[in-house]
């Protein structure tokens, strides 16, 4: 037994396996809890009204966004601004940085292994500026080598958004280089954090980095909050993305004086639900802690990764060394579809995801259709792993295969 499963109504007295946490991670006691304290104790629409109820439901929306500054150390909590996901995060960057700066002479550098909320801003951007959109390429085990990144960056890059971890092979994407190289060109990155936020420290101001995208939902929260954090220089030269109510300072009849940082680019009511339950995921990861995190992920990532090497005809996509896979471990089955994978295992009530993982491109580059993939959190445990490997041992022999 895991400390940590007790705190999870879900897992508590599941009889199923919960691997698919790369897709949705599940929520413990005090997200719920905080969600539930902040309708039944603070609800009014936040950032509008002056009586009590309304400038404290202000108040724990503001604190969500502090723990939020605290948790990517950015530097103000002016750079911290609450979306609905790392989606729409991205499209905001998109829309309002990108559609009025990139032209024809640009170029917008992106990996091969990216999301895809990652890459279909992008086409939009550049068949709306005509800048070129390039893709970075990895090696069959999902590695970026340095000399190739380093002749991708061309001196046309203007902007780079680079996943810090790949939903499929589970490996680091090459944010550093890229980010040194880029800033060189007086470019700007955008780091998608969705699958690294909720597995270890993410430093806003370490990494350099001038966006930054991340999902509540992977990491404990509710659904329906996301972080778009970007340097404060950066946001306050940008247009609004969506406008509208609360994201105003003053309207007149045919024209408007936007609000300060961060509220112009949170247009109409806001989360403060979700906020909430955000600001006490982050107390509870921050209680955890992200050292103990990784030494369970990696324990778990590594029993797995090898019972899966000693099964014929099990392949597993990536690195063949499991800290390289941070908890992701994506797989293919000779001769047997990712979907019929997916139902045997949930035959055994194991819940995995197969398909492409919203990343077709990476499938294809990789010479594959799709996939089928576990994903691990701190509250799963051996015994999880070793029901997942024996339901994939018997998958072959399930669908007369031998
Ligand atoms: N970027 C990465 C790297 C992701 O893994 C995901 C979601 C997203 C962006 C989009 O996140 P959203 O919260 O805006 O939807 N990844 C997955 C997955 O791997 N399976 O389901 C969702």
């Amino acid at each position: 037994m895991n400390q940590y499963r007790q705190d999870f109504p879900l897992l508590r007295n599941a009889d199923f396996v919960y691997l698919d946490n790369a897709a949705t991670s599940q929520r413990p006691d005090a997200v719920i809890e905080a969600e539930k304290h902040f309708y039944e104790r603070l609800n009014a629409n936040p950032l509008r009204g002056f009586y009590d109820l309304a400038q404290n439901a202000t108040e724990s929306y503001e604190q969500a966004r502090e723990k939020t500054r605290a948790f990517l150390n950015a530097k103000s909590a002016r750079e911290i601004v609450f979306t609905r996901n790392t989606t729409e995060s991205i499209n905001l960057v998109a829309y309002s940085w990108a559609l009025e700066r990139l032209t024809d002479r640009d170029e917008i550098l992106i990996t091969i292994s990216e999301h895809h909320s990652n890459i279909l801003p992008w086409q939009m951007a550049a068949r709306k500026t005509g800048a070129k959109l390039s893709y970075l390429f990895c090696e069959p085990d999902g590695s970026y080598p340095e000399e190739r990144v380093r002749a991708a960056v061309t001196d046309r890059v203007k902007l780079a958004a680079i996943g810090q971890v790949s939903n499929v092979t589970g490996r680091l994407g090459p944010v550093a280089l890229i980010t040194e190289l880029v800033h060189q060109n007086g470019g700007v990155v955008l780091v998608d954090a969705a699958q690294s936020a909720p597995h270890g420290p993410v430093d806003v101001q370490a990494l350099d980095v001038d966006f930054l995208a991340l999902s509540g939902h992977k990491m404990l929260a509710p659904m329906g909050i996301g972080v778009l954090y970007g340097k404060e220089r950066l946001l306050e030269e940008m247009s609004p993305f969506l406008t509208g109510g609360e994201m105003i300072d003053s309207v007149r009849l045919y024209d408007a004086t936007y609000a300060e940082l961060p509220h112009k680019f949170e247009a109409g009511t806001v989360n403060a639900g979700a906020a909430a339950g955000l600001g006490a995921a982050i107390d509870y990861l921050q209680d955890v802690g992200f050292a103990r995190i990784r030494e369970i992920e990696d324990r778990l990532t590594s029993r797995a990764l090898s019972g899966m090497q000693a099964l014929p005809g099990v392949h597993v996509i990536g690195s063949d060394r499991a800290e390289e896979h941070n908890g992701i471990l994506a797989f293919t089955v000779d001769n047997v579809h990712p979907h019929d994978i997916s139902a045997i295992l949930n035959d055994d009530r194991v819940c995995i995801r197969a398909g492409h993982h919203c990343a077709q491109p990476l499938h294809k580059h990789l010479g594959i259709r799709s996939s089928a993939r576990a994903s691990f959190y701190f509250y799963n445990t051996e015994e999880d792993v070793d029901r997942f490997l024996e339901s994939v041992a018997g998958i072959r022999r399930r669908m007369g295969l031998g």
